[in-house]
């Protein structure tokens, strides 16, 4: 190595962040019979929306559960920036998760007007019109934990969620499984969170180096 490679070298770990071992693994569950949504009917602006839309709100595959938010509550985060796109008259992806400090820019796909109304509770978060195809909001600030409803006040079915959380975040893939790596050793309060099943909360106990497990069961 150079001078100047062992001087970049340096550089470089003196900006990254501190690089911790830990890992939580798991995947998330639901008993009882699986759910069967109907699609959401499509009601105008068929050429770009088509007839219709699925129903994301309750998505089980084999007793795995999708669009769960695991996060270790109080563990170091970096903040991220988070993109939900409409495209074809619907959100992508359906659940986005990402530490208090992120930023979220939001996409219009679609040669429609959509107008991205987001809700705290029933209070309004920030409400956007997207009249242009190909349209990027600004960067918006997530400087408040929880989470935040997403809906289109054009197309009724249009539906996501943007969970804040106070540390590390992951969302629960089709196989209900997720991973948060670069954590600290230490026994963390977890919690998953579905939008509309609630939240679970396990004390989980990290290593310094190698995974820890967790599982959450929803019905
Ligand atoms: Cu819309």
């Amino acid at each position: 190595m150079s001078a100047r490679e062992i001087g970049l070298a340096l550089a470089l770990a003196a900006c990254a962040p501190p690089a911790f071992g830990g890992e939580l693994r798991g995947a998330v569950t639901y008993a009882g019979p699986e759910p069967r949504l109907a699609p959401r009917p499509v009601t105008k602006d068929h050429e770009a929306c088509g007839q219709d839309q699925p129903d994301e709100s309750l998505l089980v595959t084999g007793g795995r559960l999708a669009n769960v938010v695991v996060q270790v509550k109080g563990a170091p985060a970096s903040p991220a920036a988070l993109v939900l796109a409409q495209d074809r008259c619907r959100y992508r992806p359906h659940v986005l998760a990402a530490p208090v400090g992120s930023t979220l820019v939001l996409e219009n796909g679609d040669p429609v007007l959509h107008n991205v109304h987001g809700y705290r509770g029933r209070a309004t978060a920030f409400n956007l019109a997207m009249p242009r195809q190909g349209q990027r909001s600004p960067p918006r600030k997530l400087d408040r934990p929880g989470p935040v409803r997403v809906a289109c006040d054009v197309h009724g079915w249009m539906a996501a969620w943007v969970l804040v959380s106070e540390g590390p975040a992951a969302v629960t893939g089709k196989d209900g499984s997720f991973a948060i790596r670069g954590l600290p050793a230490g026994t963390w309060t977890v919690t998953a969170w579905h939008e509309r099943l609630g939240e679970r909360t396990a004390q989980v106990t990290v290593p310094a180096q190698g995974a820890a497990t967790a599982s959450f069961r929803f019905e």
